[in-house]
């Protein structure tokens, strides 16, 4: 009897704007010169949210804080190709998500300086709070999805999560799931390299993370998570199949954490500054800069423009999270529980929180 071979898979890769900004015209989706622009616009935005959030930690003034320099193009464009009714469940890293669905970003600020209600999100965002814990909104996402489907609504949720987050049971659990009942969800791995200090090399002995899904049934993809149009393009597309009843897809997004893990961490005692330079390189505005300068969509007036609107609406919103009124410090204790435990009723008592 032959052995035969009865499963085998391929992995593809996708870049349409390259470091250098060339682009392949074959692969381009028909975006407008506003649609770039959109990307363009929100990816200054976001990035000037992040530079003055590092600053304000240094400050005091709000606690840890995680970067999002480098993954700005695997946030943004992915974010910005799903729709209102779609719901995104996103990790501790997705500033970049919030500020592309025009989440209001002096509550991300109160958020980082550790006010919970500044994830208290606001009805008419499909977005859920933040995970800080690893990977436990992967299951989350995928039992959204399969409720929509359920209830026969033509939406799709999203999950985003890092390298790291491959690695946990829930991300098998929630793959699983959402591969045998065709859930419409979308799993968007932001590999970044980096998991704390756990490099992509010791974090799965597989080549892609893309190549999971078909353990799984369904669809892997790898995409240059640098280039804003790759991401956006990828994820329509996976959009369109879970909207049209086809599914799961995972879309591995390749980056790089430019930044350390949070502002509570030092890369440079784990990996070498070489390293970080090359991907500097490589980072997602300077290719759609390029692309968009030999389109004639760009100046340096316009980007100057754009740059002095983003710090004027940055320092706005600044003001706004920073005049908002502190929580009750009962808070803490009030909401862990539906009802009070006999001790906590004495917590409160005892420092005259009582409300
Ligand atoms: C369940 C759980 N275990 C451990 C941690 C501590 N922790 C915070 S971030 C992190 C690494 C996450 O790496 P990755 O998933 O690649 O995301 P990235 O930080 O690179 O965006 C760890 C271990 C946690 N928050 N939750």
């Amino acid at each position: 009897m032959p052995i035969k071979t009865i499963a085998t898979f391929e992995v593809k890769s996708i870049q349409i704007i390259n470091e250098k900004g060339e682009a392949d015209e074959g692969l381009l989706p028909p975006l407008s010169e506003g649609e770039f622009k959109r990307f363009f616009e929100t990816i200054i935005l976001a990035r000037t949210f992040n530079h003055r959030a590092l600053s304000l930690q240094r400050e005091g003034r709000i606690g840890t804080y995680a970067s999002i320099w480098g993954q700005e193009a695997s946030q943004i464009g992915s974010a910005l190709a799903f729709g209102d009714g779609d719901w995104l469940f996103p990790s501790f890293r997705e500033s970049g998500v919030f500020v592309a669905r025009g989440y209001p970003i002096w509550m991300l600020y109160r958020y980082w300086a550790g006010d919970e209600r500044g994830m208290q999100v606001p009805e008419e965002f499909n977005l859920f709070p933040m995970s800080v814990p690893v990977g436990t909104q992967i299951p989350h996402a995928t039992g959204a999805a399969w409720a929509m489907k359920l209830k026969g609504d033509r939406k799709a949720a999203a999950v985003y999560f890092g390298d790291g987050g491959s690695s946990k049971g829930d991300f098998h659990e929630g793959l699983n799931f959402a591969g045998v009942f065709k859930a419409p969800v979308i799993f968007l791995c932001q590999n970044n390299q980096w998991a704390i200090s756990v490099p992509r090399s010791r974090q799965t002995a597989a080549e892609t993370i893309a190549q999971k899904a078909a353990a799984y049934g369904f669809e892997g993809v790898q995409v240059d998570g640098n280039d804003v149009v790759a991401v956006y393009k990828a994820t329509k597309e996976a959009i369109q199949k879970a909207y049209s009843g086809g599914g799961p897809t995972l879309i591995e997004c390749f980056t790089y954490r430019l930044d350390d893990h949070t502002t509570a961490d030092d890369s440079s005692r784990y990996r070498s500054d070489e390293e970080v330079e090359s991907w500097k390189a490589k980072e997602p505005l300077i290719r759609l800069r390029i692309y968009m300068e030999k389109k004639g969509w760009w100046s340096k007036e316009y980007e100057e423009g754009i740059n002095r609107g983003a710090q004027e609406k940055v320092d706005s919103e600044i003001k706004k999270a920073e005049a908002y009124a502190p929580p009750d410090p009962a808070d803490i204790i009030k909401y862990t529980y539906a009802e009070l435990t006999p001790r906590q009723r004495r917590d409160l008592k005892e420092r005259g929180w009582q409300s």
